[in-house]
């Protein structure tokens, strides 16, 4: 078959809920794919940055076999051997108390706001069934109905109401006003650290230690959404990490287990995590063997491969190379490690068919918005491959 037999079927019997490039990929190894004709490609969306060690890590590819072999999955009404040296590497790695392991880095999200609300009421003292919390403009956390509650983006509530209520909205990059919308039922504040699904907004230096200091004046939580920008993807182990603070709660999720397997987590002191009793909270497969042994070959790979300072290095390379291009349609190059945004004039006519035509050209990108380029390659790419990237990506910005 070939790739216009496989985009039938799926047209046919797939639901619409997505508009993907027509590229049919077949395999992938570090940072290439190859679709089925053979072609091959620079993965520059590693998933959505599921993917920073890489495609197919071969020592991620081997521990997934060779837990396979010995057991897949237990549920959390028994033990297994893998789930304690996960949350025992995760807290060691990071200078947490205590990780709760779900699967999707919306559950893990659900996970953070159900945390947040019984702090809320059981340690803050917050009357019942008053809890707030409070979330940015232009947000993207996951599609659970809880979470496009939030959401500002109306194509993703359109059609999924009734919504959950005690959720509040301020603008991003604005630490004015979280101070503002802070009353004394505020129980968190949840916000990414860079805004990615919104087009890679980099809020200014110190908002997010601006915001952190109100959240702690107010007795507020400090919760980070670090699924995406989290495991060296900013050049950093976590993007807050640009601002030396130590988040009351953290979200994780996508690289946790380097593409192979949804693993996602949440982690904090016990002060926090310590308000989930037995029963309280769960998930069949969060914390599952499996996922759990190819999580910590994932965050081994990360450390020993030095995978964060090469994402901060060639990150820097790549937007200084793409700064160099001379293109009209380019309004700016932006972003911290490999996370990276290529915002296109609205005159450019959307960044679609700049992808479009960089597919042709062998490298797969994806438009976020109408006028935003993401490039966010595997972290495990070198200044070559960068250079050889640039050579398909300068003509591109240069087409009328
Ligand atoms: C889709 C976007 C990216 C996330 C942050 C939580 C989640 C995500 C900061 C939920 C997920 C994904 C989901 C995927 C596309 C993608 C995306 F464009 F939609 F926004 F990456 F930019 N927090 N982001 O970015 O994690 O439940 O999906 O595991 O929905 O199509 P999930």
């Amino acid at each position: 078959m070939r790739s216009h037999d496989y985009i039938s079927i799926e047209e046919q019997y797939g639901a619409h809920n997505y508009h993907p490039l027509d590229v049919v990929i077949h395999k992938g190894q570090g940072i290439h794919v190859w679709d089925v004709e053979g072609n091959k490609y620079v993965d520059c969306l590693s998933a959505y940055s599921a993917v920073n060690q890489g495609h197919c890590h071969p020592r991620i590819i081997a521990k997934l076999k060779e837990q396979a072999d010995k057991i897949t999955l237990t549920s959390r009404a028994f033990r297994n051997d893998q789930l304690p040296l996960l949350c025992k590497e995760v807290c060691e790695l990071t200078g947490y108390e205590m990780m709760l392991p779900m699967n999707t880095g919306a559950e893990a999200v659900e996970t953070a706001l159900k945390c947040a609300r019984k702090w809320g009421y059981k340690i803050k003292g917050i009357p019942d069934g008053k809890a707030e919390i409070i979330t940015c403009e232009n947000n993207f956390a996951g599609r659970t109905i809880s979470i496009v509650s939030f959401s500002t983006e109306d194509q993703y509530k359109d059609g999924y109401g009734p919504f959950t209520p005690g959720f509040k909205t301020i603008p991003y990059s604005d630490s004015a006003a979280l101070e503002t919308a802070i009353t004394p039922n505020t129980a968190a504040f949840l916000v990414e650290p860079i805004q990615g699904e919104s087009g890679i907004i980099v809020p200014p230096d110190g908002y997010l230690k601006a915001a952190f200091d109100i959240c702690k004046k107010n007795n507020v939580l400090f919760m980070v959404d670090e699924i995406q920008t989290g495991l060296g993807r900013t050049g950093k182990l976590f993007a807050y990490d640009y601002e030396n603070i130590h988040p009351d709660v953290v979200i994780i999720g996508k690289a946790l287990a380097g593409g192979c397997y949804p693993v996602s987590a949440v982690f904090s002191g016990k002060d926090v995590l310590g308000v989930f009793t037995p029963g309280d909270h769960g998930s069949t497969f969060g914390g599952n063997p499996l996922g759990a042994a190819i999580a910590r070959e994932s965050l081994k790979v990360l450390i020993e491969e030095n995978l964060i300072q090469n994402s901060f290095e060639m990150g820097s390379y790549f937007r200084d190379r793409l700064r160099a291009v001379t293109s009209k349609h380019v309004k700016e190059v932006r972003g911290k490690g490999l996370f990276i945004g290529i915002e296109l004039f609205a005159e450019a006519g959307g960044a679609r068919r700049f992808c479009e035509a960089l597919m042709k050209h062998g490298v797969l990108c994806k438009e976020t918005h109408d006028n935003v380029i993401r490039f966010a390659p595997a972290l495990v790419i070198t200044k070559e491959e960068i250079d050889s990237v640039m050579e398909q990506v300068s003509p591109v910005l240069q087409m009328d």
